[in-house]
């Protein structure tokens, strides 16, 4: 390929009087932003032990009243992007948050979509858009763009979740920010009472939800049930995975993200091919081995971790007997919108 002129080939006066102007030669950086067949990316196989994270938590939760913090979160910083920048991957944003009993984390509302996967602990909830849900192990909460939302808890033992957001990419669009509101009154019609069943949905007579967001609560308990019993109607299908979906429209939960959960059969090792968006993979149930490009991770339940996009990625259930349960946040949809999606098997 054709070495391309560099800034330093250029005379002083003339790179002098560019940066005067504001202006900027392209051809000693167009490799650098267009390079050859693979884009670089900053993101880097980072692995996040739930055991190493845990007792910083609970230390933030004596360091800091939940008032000085609003959320108490540790941000899982991927040191490729530089840990102040916070970003697991370009678009995605992952923290652990800690709500200790009788702890409230005010109202507000903002720009970046969120969930939440809860990792640990009973009696918390957070209201959603008037909706409360009851947080337990393994649910998926939604909180997207512009909805109301406040946590809360009535249990008498720490709750932590993992927050997932579409931060980075919000930022970088310079889109991001919040309105701080009041203590929201719980209105009637839960979402994930309304849409409890697959493939059937609310009738309405005159006209579909005027919700966008008609289900924000997708339990565990149902999303494990749809995998068992995907898995057992046929022993021969490899990938085992649902997709967290909209109920109403079929597409994806949220408009920036992609949720999904996948079982791993007892010993099954499962090769995802490389596709141009980045992954995360928490693990909700089992032991599981994530291969990504030159790391190897040996992850336990409540464990994270992340891999660039344009790589396969090889899981493997480290246990013989039983099934393990992944819970995987990618761009899918970002890159599908904006038409740079890619499957290269
Ligand atoms: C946020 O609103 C929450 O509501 C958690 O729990 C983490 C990270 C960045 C920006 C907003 C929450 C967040 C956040």
């Amino acid at each position: 390929m054709q070495e391309l002129g560099r800034l330093e080939d250029l005379p002083q006066d003339y790179r002098d009087d560019l940066k005067h102007l504001n202006l900027v030669p392209l051809w000693p950086s167009l490799r650098a932003v267009l390079p050859p067949k693979v884009p670089t990316r900053q993101t880097q196989p980072t692995c996040w032990a739930y055991q190493d994270i845990k007792p910083l938590l609970l230390k933030a939760g004596d360091l800091t009243p939940i008032e000085k913090a609003e959320r108490r979160v540790l941000v899982l910083a991927n040191p490729g992007h530089g840990l102040e920048n916070m970003k697991a991957s370009a678009a995605m944003y992952l923290g652990m948050q800690l709500l200790l009993p009788g702890e409230w984390a005010p109202s507000h509302r903002h720009t970046p979509n969120a969930v939440r996967m809860i990792v640990e602990g009973e009696g918390a909830y957070t209201t959603v858009g008037g909706e409360k849900c009851p947080m337990r192990r393994g649910d998926l909460i939604l909180t997207p763009t512009g909805l109301w939302h406040e946590h809360g808890h009535d249990g008498t033992d720490p709750v932590v979740w993992l927050d997932v957001l579409d931060l980075p990419l919000v930022y970088y669009m310079e889109a991001s920010y919040h309105i701080n509101g009041e203590r929201q009154t719980v209105v009637p019609g839960r979402g994930d009472q309304q849409y409890a069943r697959g493939g059937v949905v609310p009738t309405s007579v005159f006209e579909r939800s005027k919700k966008a967001y008609p289900m924000l609560r997708y339990a565990w308990t149902d999303a494990k049930a749809a995998l068992e019993s995907m898995a057992a109607d046929n022993p021969a299908q490899e990938t085992v995975q649902v997709t967290y979906i909209n109920p109403e429209t079929g597409g994806d939960a949220e408009n920036i993200l992609g949720f999904y959960a996948l079982m791993l059969r007892p010993g099954q090792t499962l090769r995802l091919p490389a596709r141009s968006p980045a992954q995360v993979f928490h693990i909700i149930e089992g032991q599981v081995q994530a291969h990504i490009v030159d790391s190897t991770f040996r992850m336990v339940e409540a464990d994270t971790c992340c891999a660039p996009g344009y790589e396969a990625v090889t899981l493997k259930n480290l246990n013989a007997h039983q099934a393990a349960f992944v819970f995987i946040a990618d761009e899918s949809p970002l890159h599908r919108k904006l038409g740079v999606y890619e499957n290269r098997g």
